[in-house]
């Protein structure tokens, strides 16, 4: 290693010589560009090494910073603040595999630091003494891995089958279903099990209980993850994957798809609302009853606008919260109780102020903003690509159609 390094030295140094003759110049420009600049002297070319490697190193510490800085428990997505027993029992998990390894990791370097202080050469003609089929040596090698594999394994299997196999078959189950790029949410119907309350975008669930939750999509393959309650299951179209999930706080929650889905994949998110079961059950039954009329002129105008075919809303989007048992979802989100939701577009906005409530005029804004130009804040989405009112500009909205939209929706309770 040093001699090829010295020799590399010289090489370069004598290269460099040459060049401040001047008459090497333009070959050297071919030959050298791109590894190093050329006009250097031979001692500044140490410090530029040097200081690419400090830079390297630094570089190195602050990716190191910034990545562990992710794991804080603070974090509203950080998997190192489990709560419910999902999430705790895959967090033990990866202690348990992360202790492993620190043992594998001291015992390797902690061998090989050892061995190079204690053996490293001494003279020049020094030979080590050669060993041959050492048969202690080659067991231990082989049983410590099979042991720290069999360690690590049986844990995993465990905890593979506990989230995997629900509990509680009989638990309340939610249909969680994934289109591009918003997450669709499908309850049984209080009254009627052969009928579905539909949902999008804030998943509602009580407290202390398991929820058993059926994975679907309509389009490409998703994957459904809350970092802080469970560790990520793929929706895949035709497969239904399940799940189950607990709370044990109440309180709100982010998610979001897992699994690359197209170009607004990040922009795929959802909350969780753990409530008491008393307010789950109130929510539930809210939802399933069609919001009240409105009496006022502007929103009855809204609504025609949006039933209209030159508008073309209501081919995407039901405002009727209940549906058939299993029936795919719309092409857009139901959009029956949309002034309930606290986001809006897979997360784009958020319809909350400080204090945690959606507020009235913050929905309205992002209403606005959202369906005067889908395009622009969320790019490649089917909304403004195929819905009338975007791809004809003679059906474009006019001000006062938008206005009466907004209107109508966020009456949408
Ligand atoms: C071609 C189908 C289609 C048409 C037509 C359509 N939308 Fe949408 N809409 C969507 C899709 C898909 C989304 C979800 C986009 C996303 O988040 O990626 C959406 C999202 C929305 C949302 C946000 C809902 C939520 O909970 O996230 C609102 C509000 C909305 N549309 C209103 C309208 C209005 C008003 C019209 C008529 C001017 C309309 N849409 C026409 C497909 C459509
Ligand atoms: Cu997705």
């Amino acid at each position: 290693m040093q001699q090829v390094s010295t020799q590399k030295f010289r090489v370069a140094a004598g290269a460099c010589v040459l060049t401040e003759t001047g008459r090497f110049d333009r070959f050297f420009v071919g030959f050298r560009s791109g590894i190093m600049s050329f006009k250097r002297e031979p001692k500044n070319m140490l410090n530029f090494h040097r200081r690419r490697k400090l830079f390297l190193g630094f570089l190195m510490l602050g990716a190191l910073v910034a990545l562990t800085l992710g794991c804080t428990p603070g974090d509203p997505q950080s998997t190192f603040d489990a709560d419910g027993p999902v999430a705790q029992s895959q967090l033990n998990l990866f202690w348990i595999i992360l202790g492993a390894g620190a043992v594998v990791f001291v015992a390797v370097q902690g061998a090989l630091i050892y061995l190079l202080i204690k053996f490293r050469r001494q003279r020049e003609d020094d030979i080590p003494e050669q060993v041959e089929g050492n048969h202690t040596l080659e067991f231990a090698w082989t049983a410590g891995p099979t042991a720290i594999v069999i360690l690590v394994a049986i844990p995993t299997i465990f905890t593979i089958f506990d989230n995997q196999v629900s509990p509680e078959p009989g638990a309340l189950t939610v249909d969680v279903i994934g289109h591009q790029w918003w997450f669709e949410f499908r309850y049984d119907h209080p009254d009627d099990p052969t009928k579905d309350v539909v949902f999008a975008g804030d998943l509602h669930i009580p407290v202390h209980e398991v929820i058993n939750v059926n994975l679907d999509s309509v389009d490409v393959i998703h994957s459904f993850w809350i970092p802080k309650i469970a560790g990520k299951v793929d929706m895949v179209p035709n497969n239904d994957n399940t799940m189950w999930i607990q709370s044990d706080q109440t309180g709100t929650y982010y998610g979001q798809c897992a699994e690359f889905c197209g170009v607004q994949h990040a922009n795929m998110r959802f909350k969780v609302i753990v409530h008491t079961r008393e307010d789950f059950d109130a929510w539930l039954r809210a939802e399933a009853t069609p919001p009240e009329e409105s009496q006022d002129p502007l929103v009855a105008e809204g609504k025609k606008v949006f039933r209209s075919a030159s508008a073309g809303c209501s081919g995407c989007h039901a405002t009727d919260p209940i549906s058939n048992d299993g029936v795919a979802g719309r092409e857009g989100p139901n959009l029956a109780h949309v002034a309930s939701r606290t986001n809006l577009a897979g997360g784009m906005f958020d319809n909350r102020d400080e204090s945690g409530n959606v507020n009235l005029s913050i929905l309205q804004d992002n209403l606005r903003t959202w369906i005067s130009d889908p395009e622009s804040v969320k790019p490649g989405n089917t909304m403004a690509s195929e819905g009338a009112a975007y791809i004809d500009p003679e059906n474009a909205l006019t001000e006062a159609e938008l206005s009466a939209i907004v209107a109508y929706l966020s009456s949408l309770k």
